[in-house]
């Protein structure tokens, strides 16, 4: 017997394209995975991946909103990170004129930017690289502003925010398109496979920005990875990495967000001791571990005044 419905090419093509949708459709529920196989062995043999469009037009319209907003109202304006490194990165004149725009944790303040952590989509790609288990640790915006906007010496983000081994990855959500005019990211290539690495952390003047020694990692050595507004590219915390200035008539902006397994203890540096929100899987408990505290932050001294 011939199934009624299903007779003619025009159905069993229909039958065929529904089929299709509804895949799509239930995978798509399920967070799907979003990396392939060769995505996480080029990940895992490189140490970065450049993963495109992850943000929709609209989504990346709506961040890219939010972060101006946050920009005007709550970042900061300064010459940037310090150090010896800018006289070899910069001509005299460029070095003081050089800024960065930066802030932390974005998702404090901007919605949009907490379901920009979270995204099903990304989170998902974080635990096929990290593992079933992912945390939020930070987010950290850059902006370069033009024509002067700060390079960034070769450095492992390992040197601001040490753990104990290299379940931790950095996501660059790009708001702009990036290329080598307005200073794309640049990655040394299998950097990740040896680990931390020392960092230069203070010259003649006293403390600096941790940065690696310019006469041993230079820029020329690495892969740039230009992207598209909406695309990620995330990178291992033992990547080393850096970029060149935004030579352009308008500000490249990236925000970074930290992925990592809870399990992968924090030792040192930037957001140390605070827990961030399980995004994928759970937090283990471990042996007589304490909750956390419900002491919330101090006051500022601005608003104890007030
Ligand atoms: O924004 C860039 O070009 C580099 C940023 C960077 O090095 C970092 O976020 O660790």
């Amino acid at each position: 017997m011939v199934g009624r419905g299903l007779s003619s090419p025009a159905d069993r093509v229909l039958s065929a394209a529904v089929t299709v949708l509804c895949c799509v459709y239930l995978l798509g529920f399920n967070g799907a995975a979003l990396l392939t196989k060769d995505d996480t062995q080029f990940f895992n043999h490189h140490g970065f991946l450049h993963i495109p469009s992850v943000f929709t037009p609209e989504e990346t319209l709506e961040l890219t909103t939010e972060l101006d907003w946050l920009i005007d109202s709550w970042a900061d304006r300064s010459p940037g990170w310090s150090g010896d490194w800018r006289q070899v990165y910069m001509d005299p004149d460029i070095e003081k004129k050089s800024e960065l725009v930066a802030m932390h944790d974005l998702y404090f303040y901007s919605d949009a930017w907490m379901r920009a952590v979270t995204h099903p989509q990304l989170t998902s790609a974080m635990s096929q690289l990290i593992g079933p288990n992912v945390e939020v640790h930070h987010s950290t915006l850059h902006v370069k502003p033009p024509e002067t906007g700060h390079p960034f010496p070769m450095h492992q983000d390992w040197a601001f925010y040490q753990h104990e081994d290299g379940r931790y990855i950095d996501v660059l959500v790009h708001l702009d398109d990036t290329h080598a005019e307005n200073g794309e990211i640049r990655f040394l290539d299998g950097s990740h496979k040896e680990g931390a690495r020392p960092h230069v952390t203070s010259n003649a003047g006293g403390p600096c920005t941790p940065h690696l020694p310019t006469d041993q990692y230079r820029l020329a050595d690495t892969i740039p990875v230009p992207a598209k507004a909406g695309d990620v590219v995330c990178f291992s915390i033992h990547t080393v990495h850096g970029s060149y200035i935004n030579q352009t008539q308008r500000n490249r902006r990236i925000v970074r967000i930290g992925y990592r397994d809870p399990d992968n203890r924090q030792t040192a540096g930037q957001s140390m001791g605070r827990p961030g929100m399980m995004v994928q899987g759970r937090r283990h408990r471990e042996p007589e571990q304490p909750l956390f505290s419900i002491n919330g932050p101090h006051i500022s001294r601005k608003m104890k005044s007030g």
